[in-house]
């Protein structure tokens, strides 16, 4: 059985009009836009919704270009709603603009010194992987860990430091039960010998970053090698063109919050 319990609802906000501001390392991709990522942000909504979730989207809101990522700051078990505070600056405060949205459940704080982005926590069938980044630390770690263990006490939490990326999800995340996609680009001597590893082609590092939604397998549309993995070991995948999140560095999970 799977850690997590099946999702009947997502929460998202759509994209603000100054979302090219957010932060971003792919520079040389050019600038984003904006009406192609509200038609990307829209299809990325209706596919939830055709897998049966309640899809709840917020407001854009401007004092947050990067808000949209509704992943970095809250990571949700069963009725926990673990509230990060991100490691960049600009982002500390989404999470209070979410709050209010995530009020059926039991939201925990973690201590000041934390750091932790959701997009850093991985949950695998078996066992949660959290990178420790530039935007999550060990402090951030062991908070989460205690909070999942508040209610699954024997869960396996596992730090993985890591480089080459922004987020541990960014280059890898678990296709199916025990079956890992990795972007070469990811660098970690966290031992991934519990597991099968699928390695990408660089061209096909973003694929990586894969959303299980129930039996269906989200994947980054035009990659050839990732869906031929998936379709291998998953039931009914769904690819999503994702092009304009791509280039600040958002990655195919960090557009909602599912549970
Ligand atoms: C950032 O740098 O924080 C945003 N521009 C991208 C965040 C993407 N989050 C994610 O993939 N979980």
């Amino acid at each position: 059985m799977h850690l997590l319990p099946p999702f009947t609802r997502a929460l998202m906000r759509r994209p603000a009009a100054n979302f090219g501001e957010g932060l971003t390392s792919s520079g040389h991709l050019g600038a984003p836009n904006y009406a192609l990522a509200l038609q990307q942000h829209d299809a990325y909504a209706q596919a939830l919704r055709d897998c049966g979730l309640e899809v709840a989207i917020l407001r854009p809101d401007e004092r947050f270009p990067d808000g949209h990522f509704v992943e970095d700051p809250f990571v949700i078990f069963r009725d926990l709603a673990f509230h990060c505070r991100s490691g960049a600056p600009s982002r500390e405060q989404e999470g209070e603009s979410l709050k209010p949205h995530l009020a059926r459940l039991r939201i925990v704080e973690p201590p000041p010194d934390a750091r932790i982005d959701g997009g850093d926590v991985l949950f695998c069938a078996d066992r949660v992987l959290v990178g420790i980044s530039a935007r999550s630390n060990r402090a951030g770690f062991m908070a989460l860990r205690a909070a999942l263990r508040s209610i699954k006490r024997d869960i396996r939490v596992d730090p993985v430091p890591f480089s080459g990326l922004l987020h541990l999800k960014s280059g890898l995340t678990e296709l199916a039960p025990g079956i890992l996609i990795r972007d070469p680009a990811l660098q970690t001597d966290y031992d991934l010998g519990w597991a099968q590893v699928i390695d990408l082609p660089p061209e096909e590092g973003y694929a990586a970053d894969v959303m299980p939604v129930n039996d269906t397998l989200f994947i980054a549309a035009n990659c050839p090698r990732a869906f031929e993995a998936a379709s291998q070991h998953c039931g009914r995948v769904i690819t999503l063109d994702l092009s304009e999140f791509v280039k600040m560095d958002g990655g195919l999970t960090c557009l909602s919050l599912r549970y």
